[in-house]
């Protein structure tokens, strides 16, 4: 106790020195900048000795959300800040609220990176991240209209977690270079080492050329560069300007990667044993020809020596089997802008066709488009997938080829997140009801959340109803948040049903938005939900992907008519939340009742929303599908509502290619009732019938991602749940054993195995 206090009373002294004035005297922000720096301070002085190898995480986003609190948590001093912050009169939350959420990523892959970052500082592993510095992030996104509209996201600004290093590299492209710099965010992991994440920017970046929302010119590479993740690429100006961004992502990298081995000794020929670098989907591939280039024309390597060392030090994940998302660039773009790379992909190239008669391996396709990921397989030592069916998938299908070509190299590694996030920062109730119950064991080791799984507590009725308490006050937070933010009204007593994720066809917010349709229109009828229902959307369409934002229109429109429906809206409300982001999430999650998981089996890599929810106690309505299936395995078919068709069905039908959406749509009449509203008056008046008529004839007559035949069974199988939802006991019993299974989804267990059978690392 007296320890305690010295601790405290040091730190409170301390983050008074940081602040230059008495705490009681400071404003909010004031507060932020001073524990920003004293946050600063405490992880330089974790850093730890460099190891001799080292992993280079290389990502082009990095979704890593505010960074105050986490650090606190990750520093050990979390609470002790909170107790000092009180005591000057402040609260910890308001303060939190100062920082801007740093816009470096877009959806999961980022997530992923941000929390495989903290794991592998908490492992106590000689890591690094390597990405760039977008201004702009993204985009900011907001609603007119009941439409999308982007604007741009700033984050920079002073104090900033940001730290300008004196690192800087000229990157040659066709006809000039620009000059790079690195700044670093320190990652501190939970009671063990910090690490880093390196952002490089260009040094010419020029913030006033965007106008008129996201829109500025392409071409002018020295001034627009590091702006925006995934700038509009619906043109060639911004598909090349992508070749430029991963080019200068790969070309830093590379330099950094070769001037840290060098300095600890290595000769090149051994640089896989200082080290090991992880190509977070096809984006970072051109790390690899750009290391073959610069070891045989900077370092005195043979070709084939460097294509050896190069393939040592490479790993692979893939996270999509998605066609679209796996990148293939026109030759002509590289001679335009990296032609020093061709004769090295050329050199690839031509020694898989001397090995390989199948064309479908080759890296230049006939189509003379470079396919990355072949790249990254047939020059790196280990290609993975990220959850059990996925890689399965991959391995027999998609990547079968190379499967076969490559046995070994293929490996799984399911997904996780990290729970210093996702449970103690975000879910402090939960939090404190679990250490309650079994002691705070679980904060380092999150399989001993295994020991919720005992009659003990799933008999117990007072400790189910406790548990209900904890959902109810977090649902009344989110209220309260929604209401101050975002001026929605939410009834904390309804049930929570939420969709937050990319906006993707193949994760078809549209079965969830036909399935409000049908309940609007059953209520209509007089057919009442026993207790209401609040239907939550959050996502982001990527700007220049019309059908996502078709759908967005249609959420939007049907919030509309439904809040404004006196007879229906007691009962049912549509809520889309505008720029949905980490923040966003980190309040939603624990509030959720029924955790909307539907993709199409076979198409969603992994998912790691559904880990967070089923953390929080969230049950799960979904297909089969990524990370689902381990859930469902974990939790029993009694605490999951699993519904479609299967992975296999769906292969299969994609290749018999006669899939008929309007069959299904003929055959079914609650499925007809249910698109013929999209294109009804009701909707035309509040809603753009340009919009609405082309959702309604893609979904007719293509529906490529096959929501019709998935129809009945998802209204089916969400009906079963909200009846379910009215047992409470029962319900409580199914939240608990889908937080006691959650502990598999820890990224460091996920981390424990990268470095066991990928990088091997010292920890
Ligand atoms: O990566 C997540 C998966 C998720 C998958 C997602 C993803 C992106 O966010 C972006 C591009 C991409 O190829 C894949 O959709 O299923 O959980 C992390 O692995």
């Amino acid at each position: 106790m007296t320890n305690h206090l010295n601790a405290k009373t040091k730190l409170e002294q301390k983050l008074t020195t940081a602040c230059g004035k008495p705490l009681a005297q400071c404003s909010c922000h004031e507060i932020y900048a001073g524990l920003l720096s004293l946050v600063q301070d405490l992880a330089g002085e974790r850093q730890s000795p460099a190891g001799k190898k080292k992993l280079y995480y290389i990502s082009a986003e990095f979704l890593i959300g505010k960074l105050l609190s986490n650090n606190l948590i990750n520093l050990g001093i979390y609470d002790q800040v909170r107790e000092i912050l009180a005591g000057s009169g402040h609260n910890l939350s308001a303060v939190e609220e100062m920082e801007p959420e740093p816009s470096l990523g877009n959806g999961g892959l980022g997530r992923l990176a941000a929390c495989f970052l903290d794991s592998i500082a908490t492992l106590g592993l000689n890591g690094d991240g390597v990405g760039l510095n977008y201004h702009f992030g993204l985009f900011k996104q907001l609603f007119a209209d009941n439409k999308q509209e982007e604007e741009p996201n700033p984050w920079l600004e002073t104090p900033s977690w940001l730290t300008k290093t004196d690192k800087t590299y000229t990157i040659s492209y066709k006809g000039f270079t620009l000059t790079s710099r690195m700044y670093d965010i320190a990652v501190t992991g939970y009671n063990n080492r910090t690490n880093k994440l390196h952002l490089f920017d260009v040094e010419t970046v020029d913030e006033t050329v965007v106008e008129d929302g996201i829109s500025f010119d392409k071409t002018d590479i020295q001034k627009n560069l590091t702006l925006f993740l995934y700038p509009d690429d619906s043109d060639r100006a911004g598909r090349v300007l992508r070749i430029y961004q991963q080019y200068f992502m790969v070309a830093n990298a590379a330099r950094l990667i070769l001037e840290e081995a060098a300095a600890k000794g290595c000769n090149y020929y051994d640089l896989p044993d200082y080290a090991v670098i992880q190509i977070n989907d096809t984006h970072p591939t051109m790390v690899i020809p750009e290391l073959i280039r610069l070891l045989t024309s900077e370092h005195g390597l043979e070709m084939d020596d460097a294509i050896d060392v190069v393939r040592r030090t490479c790993a692979y994940t893939n996270h999509t089997i998605l066609a679209e998302a796996l990148e293939t660039w026109p030759m002509d773009f590289f001679k335009e802008t990296v032609p020093q790379l061709i004769p090295i992909m050329e050199i690839l190239d031509d020694k898989v066709r001397r090995r390989c008669e199948d064309p479908s391996v080759y890296i230049i396709g006939n189509d003379d488009r470079v396919h990355m990921a072949h790249i990254d397989i047939h020059y790196g030592f280990s290609v993975n997938g990220v959850a059990a069916l996925h890689t399965e998938i991959l391995k027999e299908t998609e990547l079968n080829h190379f499967y076969k070509l490559y046995p070994e190299k293929f490996n799984n590694k399911t997904n996780g997140i990290t729970f210093r996030r996702w449970l103690l920062h975000s879910n402090p109730r939960l939090t404190d009801y679990i250490e309650n119950l079994i002691g705070d064991g679980f904060k380092e080791n999150a399989d001993c959340l295994k020991a919720l799984n005992d009659s003990r507590f799933l008999k117990n009725i007072k400790v189910l109803h406790g548990l209900l308490a904890v959902k109810d006050a977090c649902k009344q937070d989110l209220a309260i948040y929604l209401k101050e933010t975002q001026g929605i009204e939410i009834d904390a007593s309804s049930i929570f049903d939420i969709q937050v994720k990319r906006l993707h066809e193949y994760k078809r917010q549209q079965l969830n938005a036909l399935y409000l349709i049908r309940k609007y229109q059953e209520i209509k009828a007089g057919h009442r939900p026993t207790t209401s229902i609040t239907a939550i959307f959050g996502a982001k369409a990527a700007p220049a992907y019309t059908i996502a934002k078709d759908i967005i229109h249609l959420i939007l429109c049907l919030q509309q008519i439904i809040d404004s429906d006196p007879e229906v809206s007691p009962y049912l409300k549509v809520v889309m939340v505008s720029n949905y982001n980490v923040t966003l999430a980190e309040k939603l999650i624990p509030a959720c009742d029924i955790s909307e998981q539907i993709s199409l089996a076979s198409k969603e890599a992994s998912g790691t929303g559904n880990m967070k929810f089923m953390l929080n106690g969230a049950v799960t309505l979904g297909t089969d599908d990524g990370a689902n299936v381990e859930i469902h395995e974990l939790v029993g078919d009694e605490n999951i509502y699993v519904f479609g068709d299967s992975s296999e069905t769906v292969i299969q039908r994609y290749k018999d290619g006669d899939y008929c959406a309007r069959d299904y749509y003929e055959k079914d009449e609650n499925l007809k009732n249910a698109v013929d509203f999209i294109v009804s008056e009701e909707m035309q008046e509040v809603g753009d019938p340009e919009n609405l008529e082309r959702l309604y004839n893609e979904l007719l007559t293509k529906d490529w991602f096959m929501t019709f035949p998935d129809f009945e069974d998802y209204c089916r199988t969400k009906e079963q749940a909200l009846a379910d939802y009215e047992n409470r006991t029962g319900w409580a019993r199914k939240m608990l054993v889908n937080i006691s299974q959650a502990g598999y989804f820890s990224s460091d267990r996920t981390i424990g195995e990268y470095n066991r059978d990928i990088w091997k690392l010292e920890s």
